[in-house]
């Protein structure tokens, strides 16, 4: 509830969170990655670009921004008291933080994503897949929160903790500030966001893009998974797809990190996300950095790549990685 005389729209994050009745260490966790990004956004509008291992002009060694903003992140889940194990897209393995896990969370997540983009000046994000307990190595279903964090022209936070999706904007306090409750997809879009290139399309996949194209889609692709997908929740509408490619049969995007995420934020919002043939928040990770193809939107969209991969590829031709549930800690 608002006080009177103000509008829902001056909540900030973490009021909204308490007022939805989010349990109270999710909402500290949530609050404090809220606070990690705006290190991060503050790296990335005054760091030297592309000098990683250089100095800078007081002699202070540089580091990538993906790096500094993985350190920044780290450092705040490592001190926030509600964290068990941590696992980020820059590690090769998982950061254990706390053996008691009763009542906290283990979080894996991108700190930069699309951090190519920077040295072009453009949108980049952080992604987070929050878990209860212990375990990271579990199908995306079982998360309880997800969030991403875009640094566009402005600086949005979008999370869900399965109670619907909202956006928050960074004011120029640099207080998180509720715009947008309840964002809900359409369930077929008009713009979509094909990445991969094309002469490497398999025959489904192929087909799939020629039945968008016919039906006058509108191509809309940044290059960042982060805006990509901003674009097609906040639009309401739209399909984004990295596929399995020929010579590259799992996709390029990492399922723990980018995939499940995103896919748990847009089902949230009515959408769907699937691999080709199953929801991405049912596969199960055998390993940290696994990658699987997505096709991930508007319901309809979804479901007609779907379609198209059994009829033009027929079951499933990439062998399922054998799943298999890592206790790391705990
Ligand atoms: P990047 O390589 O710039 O970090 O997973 C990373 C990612 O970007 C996504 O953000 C983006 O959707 C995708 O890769 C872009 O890949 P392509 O350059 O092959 O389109």
């Amino acid at each position: 509830m608002s006080e009177p005389g103000k509008t829902k729209f001056q909540v900030d994050l973490r009021r909204h969170l308490r007022e939805t009745g989010v349990e109270d260490n999710l909402t500290h966790l949530i609050c404090e990655i809220a606070e990690a990004s705006k290190y991060i956004i503050h790296s990335i509008r005054t760091g030297d670009l592309g000098v990683a291992g250089t100095s800078n002009l007081y002699g202070e060694k540089q580091l990538a921004l993906d790096v500094l903003a993985d350190r920044i992140l780290r450092k705040r889940l490592d001190h926030s008291g509600v964290v068990v194990n941590m696992m980020s897209e820059e590690m090769d393995q998982i950061i254990p933080v706390s053996t008691d896990w009763e009542g906290k969370y283990s979080v894996a997540f991108d700190p930069l994503d699309g951090s190519s983009l920077v040295d072009v000046n453009l949108a980049v994000g952080t992604i987070v897949a929050i878990f209860p307990g212990y375990d990271l190595l579990r199908p995306g279903r079982e998360q309880v929160a997800a969030i991403y964090i875009l640094y566009g022209p402005r600086t949005t936070l979008v999370y869900s903790v399965g109670d619907g999706v909202y956006e928050f904007g960074m004011n120029n306090l640099m207080e998180y500030t509720l715009l947008r409750e309840h964002i809900t997809l359409k369930p077929k879009g008009n713009l979509y966001s094909p990445g991969g290139l094309r002469n490497q399309y398999t025959p489904g996949v192929e087909n799939y893009v020629s039945t968008l194209e016919k039906r006058g889609v509108k191509l809309r692709y940044s290059g960042g998974f982060v805006p990509d997908i901003n674009q097609v929740l906040l639009k309401g509408e739209g399909v984004f797809l990295y596929p399995h490619l020929k010579d590259l049969p799992r996709g390029k995007l990492r399922l723990l990190f980018e995939l499940s995420p995103m896919a748990y934020l847009v089902e949230q919002a009515g959408g769907a996300a699937s691999d080709g043939h199953q929801p991405i928040l049912d596969l199960l990770p055998t390993q940290i950095h696994e990658r699987a193809p997505v096709f991930i939107g508007c319901k309809d969209d979804v479901a007609l790549a779907e379609e198209m991969l059994r009829t033009y590829e027929g079951k499933k031709d990439v062998p399922a990685e054998k799943g298999r549930s890592v206790k790391a800690s705990g």
